[in-house]
């Protein structure tokens, strides 16, 4: 029988089409490869390409060792002091901004803003409560965050503090830490829960901001409910694509005075008359020094969309 010369060979089957469809969650990031954990608990590391954009807290699904990422319902991001932009995690609810021994100047406001314009929760965690430098910076930080976010004072170490977080994360937060290197954010996890066992710096009181013990961000459950994702320590939280009336509505501070109206609805509280934060400047309801701080990120925003505008002229 003569062959039909333009039959096709017929198609291998399709196997993957017989894989059942595995939904899941990216726990670890590892460059070229992520760990995923599946709903019945199991656990898996897939292949990604480098810089695939996935990252810890994304929801996947897994088909024959292929990985696809479902939509995101919030995404954290974050500018280095370089200038590169980075994915600190995804789907996340709240953000804890951990600090010890010093307050790194603007990390904690830049981070507040990038959190409420992401829409996620932020709270600011002071640790090492047990060493006596820190009740100066306790009482300081308190005065300028505690009436605008959650504000938790904790020993790691000394294991106090802690029943206020864990039943703040326990209302089924997704969570993140960030802060800079050493100031004890794996041994907060470790603390909220032991069976966690991350690795922690060397040295018990050390101030050396250098040194990376956590390598890698990771995300864990929590036994007493929540979830938090552990990150390697960093000092820049450069604000991304943020305009400069987010800014100025999210501000920490500033909220708290939301009922004493400026004239224009998207005053930027700089030269507008009848600015009700230039007022309270005046009066002395606000600190000339977070002011200041307010006016120093308000022109690196301002930079920003104008360099961005003129990229898009070009
Ligand atoms: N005194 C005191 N030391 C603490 C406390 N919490 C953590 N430390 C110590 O601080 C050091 C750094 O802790 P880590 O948990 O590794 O800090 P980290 O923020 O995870 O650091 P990176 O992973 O490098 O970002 C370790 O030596 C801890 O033992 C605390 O509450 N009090
Ligand atoms: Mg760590």
């Amino acid at each position: 029988m003569e062959r039909n010369k333009t039959a096709r060979p017929t198609p291998p089957p399709d196997l993957s089409a017989s894989d059942p469809v595995n939904e899941g969650i990216i726990v670890a990031h590892h460059g070229v490869a992520v760990e995923v954990s599946f709903e019945d608990g199991r656990r898996r590391m897939v292949g990604v390409k480098r810089n695939s954009g996935h990252v810890v807290g994304d929801s996947v699904t897994v088909t024959g060792g292929v990985l696809k990422r479902m939509p995101r319902r919030t995404e954290l991001r974050r500018r280095d002091a370089r200038g590169g932009i980075h994915l600190v995690a995804a789907n996340l609810d709240v953000l804890g901004i951990v600090v010890a021994h010093q307050s790194p100047a603007g990390f904690i406001d830049r981070a507040i803003v990038a959190a409420r314009v992401a829409e996620l929760q932020p709270f600011v965690v002071v640790n090492k409560c047990d060493l006596p430098d820190t009740p100066e910076l306790l009482d300081l930080l308190k005065a300028t965050y505690g009436g605008s976010v959650p504000f938790f004072a904790i020993s790691a170490a000394n294991r106090t503090g802690l029943q206020p977080l864990q039943d703040f994360l326990g209302q089924g937060h997704r969570g993140v830490f960030v802060g800079s290197s050493g100031v004890g954010k794996s041994s907060l996890l470790n603390a909220l829960c032991p069976e966690i066992d991350l690795k922690v710096g060397q040295v018990s009181d050390y101030k050396n901001q250098g040194r990376h013990t956590t390598t890698v961000s990771t995300l864990h459950l929590l036994s007493g409910g929540g979830e938090l994702v552990d990150t390697p320590g960093f000092r820049e939280f450069g604000l991304v694509d943020i305009t400069a009336e987010e800014l100025a509505a999210h501000f920490p501070g500033f909220e708290e005075h939301a009922d004493a109206l400026c004239r224009f609805r998207n005053c930027r509280h700089r030269t507008e008359p009848g600015c009700a934060v230039i007022r309270l400047v005046e009066e002395g309801g606000i600190p000339p020094e977070r002011y200041a701080t307010y006016l120093e990120i308000l022109s690196e925003v301002e930079n920003d969309q104008s360099e961005a505008r003129s990229k898009d002229w070009r």
